[in-house]
């Protein structure tokens, strides 16, 4: 495969004003967003892409999950298309990066090849990836699952949010359920440039992540249900609190998670009490335990412990107990050839790197199932992400991108 010209570089002001105005879109309360998927807002974003790849010349197909795929013809159409891209959808206090740089980076590499009239042997396609965050409904990357074969269609649209309404419901209402049988289009290659939702690269000072693995992670739903109670008049040992059996659970998560360090992390950013009144003893609780490692036993194992501690715990307090998998995937080997592709880029355009495993999950995590995969990450300030003050530097943002397209053109084979 031949390698891009030496002076391939994206136009890092065009890609950071592209990110600017996209975050004006389903704006959060703090600088960041709030543009979960399937919202009004999500719909104005996809449109807003849909008019920049119609600028670019791009070709737009929409499957019935509502994964969006932009295409640039290559000089052999009979070639399969390298794919590139990630998520516009963003968490509730989301940043202006997690998702959109990848897509956007993916745009912007297809602009910079048009300004420069370079053609390339196989097609390239942009995506958008409807419901990555797994937010609003779980579990997270939820489209991308279908698309890979890990999930069932009807199984993803029935899919409710917290007021009952189903993912394929409000897809056919924002008007971006597309008529593509999912999981039809074949790739030849699929690459996402990410920020690296972690402290590494910043800490090191490198420019680059060459993402060789992505841990993987277990969702499990736990329900405890007690008995709704008098704060004031029903005695102590008369309570059946389900947010004290919650309380004790979840100190059980942070010291399983600790007992596999370095290697794994547990914790439940989901948590609903009911009733969740200042005067009621809560009689039911129902929170999501998020298990990660880079191992597969390490994963199942916190699990198994969870559940046993969990079960104890709630026969001691008389709570009743249930147990739902709402997500998961295995950890991920990502391959061996676009990683390369990866790294080579990086080398050859002289930019710091080192070798990475993904912390969070992302839709090259299932897509790795179906064609050859790697990930890009640039470092982000302070590793924070899913929080509104997300940030990351334009240069940043320009190093993960001409490597992306580096990565991607070398893969496509430049043409003339
Ligand atoms: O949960 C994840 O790792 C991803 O951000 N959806
Ligand atoms: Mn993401
Ligand atoms: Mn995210």
């Amino acid at each position: 495969m031949s390698a891009p010209g030496e002076n391939l570089r994206i136009n890092g002001d065009r890609l950071w004003d592209s990110l600017m105005e996209m975050a004006k879109i389903g704006p959060g309360v703090a600088g960041g967003n709030n543009r979960q998927t399937l919202t009004d807002e999500d719909a104005e974003g996809r449109t807003l892409f849909q008019k920049w790849c119609d600028a670019a010349g791009l070709t737009m197909g929409v499957d019935t999950m509502g994964n969006m795929f932009a295409r640039r013809e290559g000089t052999d159409p009979d070639a399969l298309p390298v794919y590139v891209g990630s998520h516009l959808d963003t968490q509730p206090t989301g940043g202006k990066y997690d998702g959109v740089l990848g897509v956007l980076a993916g745009l912007e590499l297809i602009r910079s090849l048009n300004d420069l009239d370079i053609k390339t042997r196989h097609p390239i396609v942009v995506t958008n990836w409807t419901n990555e965050e797994g937010t609003r409904y779980a579990p997270a990357m939820l489209a991308s699952g279908v698309f890979a074969g890990a999930h069932k269609e009807d199984w993803a649209k029935a899919r409710e949010d917290a007021d009952g309404k189903s993912f394929g419901a409000e897809l056919e209402r924002i008007g971006w359920k597309g008529d593509e049988p999912v999981g039809a289009r074949k790739m030849h290659a699929f690459f996402e440039l990410h920020i690296e939702q972690g402290p590494i690269l910043e800490a090191e000072g490198k420019d680059i992540g060459v993402v060789t693995h992505g841990q993987g992670l277990s969702w499990t739903q736990v329900t405890i249900t007690g008995k709704d109670s008098h704060t004031g008049s029903t005695p102590m040992p008369m309570r059946k609190n389900a947010g004290l059996g919650m309380a004790r659970v979840l100190e059980k998560v942070e010291e399983i998670a600790l007992s596999h360090a370095p290697n794994a992390v547990g914790a439940a950013g989901h948590i609903d009490i009911y009733p969740n009144s200042r005067n009621v003893i809560p009689g039911r609780a129902v929170f999501t335990v998020d298990f990660r490692s880079p191992d597969l036993d390490t994963i199942n194992g916190m699990v198994a412990q969870m559940k046993s501690a969990a079960t104890t715990i709630c026969e001691d307090m008389g709570l009743g107990l249930e147990f739902e998998n709402v997500g998961g995937f295995d950890p991920v080997t990502f391959d061996e050839g676009c990683v390369t592709a990866v790294r080579n880029a990086a080398e050859r355009l002289g930019y710091s790197h080192r070798n990475l495993i993904s912390g969070a999950g992302h839709d090259a995590c299932w897509i790795n199932r179906v064609t050859p995969t790697a990930m890009v990450m640039c470092p982000c300030v302070d590793g924070l992400s899913h929080n509104e003050a997300e940030d990351i530097s334009k240069e940043w943002a320009t190093a993960g991108a001409d490597v992306l397209m580096h990565a991607v053109v070398e893969t496509a084979g430049i043409e003339g």
